[in-house]
């Protein structure tokens, strides 16, 4: 991103991470695509519909960019830039549900949402302009139902990071520190390198709460009219600064193949005259091109040294080089910039060879980054190590899982509950460090973004 942009908390896309964004997008569409429909409502949202659900007013009034003029005129009604769109769409959903055969709705649209973020902006992360926020807003019958579609939109996100090569840890937010206007918030989050937890999705149960305040009804099979239930979930590219933190390295980016801008570059390794390494080198491009693959062939001047160093800085998956001896065994060399590992492979079967490895890549940057997360996992007997251990990673602490005994946790440690995690994470035996009670649940700690 060029952050030089004259407002802060607003970036530019520079073109190469353009790239990235689209290919990102086109995982997480292709996911939704096959049971959600996706929309677009406006940017712009009257004061009017905005102030209708208290909770939901409470946790955003102060982070909301209100357009007051339409040229010299003060408008009647301010109009809100969205920080989210339930507000924007729920009175559209009003209109829309009449019935119990209109539900479920399943919908999403990505589309940027501004919030005047007052804790340190930075790119990717903390933006006052999310210029890819994807929201999903679905409507049930029940709450029961709404609840499945909660742990539906959790399961597609950890599909979707796990495309990625994230490592993801599901938990249900502590109650005070849940969406505004939701029942609750279940949220996914990964492990920075620096050892601090990034929040990079969240779906939250809106129960009735704003069926309520939009008068969002439907017909029962009884004929009498019920409050519709909610759900609504997130990403943003928080999702991208994931994918180039946690997979980077000192050399530069590195990418999982299917999102790389550049899949493939292909070098000539050239001693004097070298026509024929040209052409093989031009041929293989070629062949690979065909297959759809996102290849360069780097015939420029520069010395191959210079390559490696520009396209390994750039992310890019494989790198294929073909010299004098390549050429006489009907071969090439291939280097894998995850694991810096350089094999042989035959010429013929080049398409395979590649295909091979990105699926390998993808594997095992998976295998790393989760090992990396694990490591970092520090289960703890007591406050004061928690206290004295966060800064290397992840807390786990026993908690019996009340409010009080939260809200203490977090003040003796100076940093979050992020929540119990699910699956085992969460489970496992001891007291709650605060009133003493025995305890199932484990309760995870953080520092976060
Ligand atoms: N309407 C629901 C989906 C919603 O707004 N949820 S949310 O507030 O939790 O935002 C969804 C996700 O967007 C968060 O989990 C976080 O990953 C991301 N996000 C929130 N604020 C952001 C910001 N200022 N910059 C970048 N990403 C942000
Ligand atoms: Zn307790």
């Amino acid at each position: 991103m060029d952050v030089r942009y004259p407002v802060k908390g607003l970036y530019v896309w520079f073109p190469f991470g353009f790239d990235v964004r689209k290919r990102t997008y086109a995982i997480i569409r292709e996911l939704l695509d096959k049971d959600h429909k996706e929309a677009l409502f406006p940017l712009l949202i009257p004061e009017t519909e905005f102030m209708k659900e208290a909770e939901h007013i409470k946790g955003f009034e102060n982070e909301v960019y209100w357009v007051t003029h339409g040229g010299k005129n003060e408008l009647d009604v301010k109009l809100a830039l969205r920080p989210t769109s339930e507000t924007a769409i729920y009175p559209m959903y009003k209109v829309w549900v009449r019935s119990h055969a209109d539900l479920p709705i399943k919908i999403y649209q990505i589309v940027n949402t501004f919030r005047y973020e007052t804790k340190h902006t930075r790119p990717l992360i903390r933006l006052r302009e999310i210029t890819s926020f994807k929201e999903a807003h679905t409507v049930h019958a029940t709450w029961e139902e709404a609840a499945k579609q909660v742990e539906e939109a959790t399961r597609i996100y950890q599909e979707f990071y796990r495309r990625l090569a994230i490592p993801t840890i599901v938990s249900k937010r502590p109650d005070w520190d849940k969406f505004p206007g939701a029942d609750y918030t279940m949220a996914v989050d990964t492990l920075m390198p620096d050892n601090k937890t990034l929040q990079i999705g969240t779906a939250h149960h809106l129960g009735s709460n704003f069926a309520k305040t939009f008068d969002i009804k439907y017909e029962d099979l009884n004929g009498e009219q019920q409050y519709a239930h909610q759900t609504c979930y997130g990403i943003s590219e928080r999702s991208i600064a994931a994918l180039i933190s946690i997979h980077g390295d000192d050399k530069g980016l590195v990418f999982p193949p299917e999102v790389a801008p550049i899949q493939v570059v292909v070098i000539p390794i050239l001693f004097g005259k070298s026509e024929e390494i040209l052409k093989a080198c031009s041929d293989v491009a070629d062949k690979l091109k065909d297959k759809g693959m996102r290849v360069v062939l780097d015939d420029s001047d520069e010395r191959p040294g210079a390559k490696y160093y520009k396209w390994e800085m750039k992310g890019v998956p494989l790198r294929v080089e073909i010299g004098p001896r390549d050429l006489k065994n009907n071969a090439v060399t291939i280097v894998r910039r995850d694991s810096a590992s350089k094999e042989t492979a035959p010429l013929d079967n080049i398409i395979e060879e590649i295909q091979k490895r990105f699926e390998d890549i993808r594997e095992n940057l998976f295998v790393k980054a989760k090992s990396s997360l694990n490591e970092r996992i520090i289960n703890c007997g007591s406050l004061e190590e928690v206290k004295e251990k966060i800064s290397n990673g992840i807390a786990r602490i026993p908690w019996c899982g009340e409010r009080e005994c939260g809200l203490a946790m977090e003040e003796a440690v100076g940093a979050g509950i992020l929540g119990v995690p699910e699956g085992e994470l969460g489970e496992g035996a001891g007291n709650c460090p605060v009133c003493n009670k025995e305890t199932g649940n484990m309760a995870i700690m953080a520092k976060t973004y």
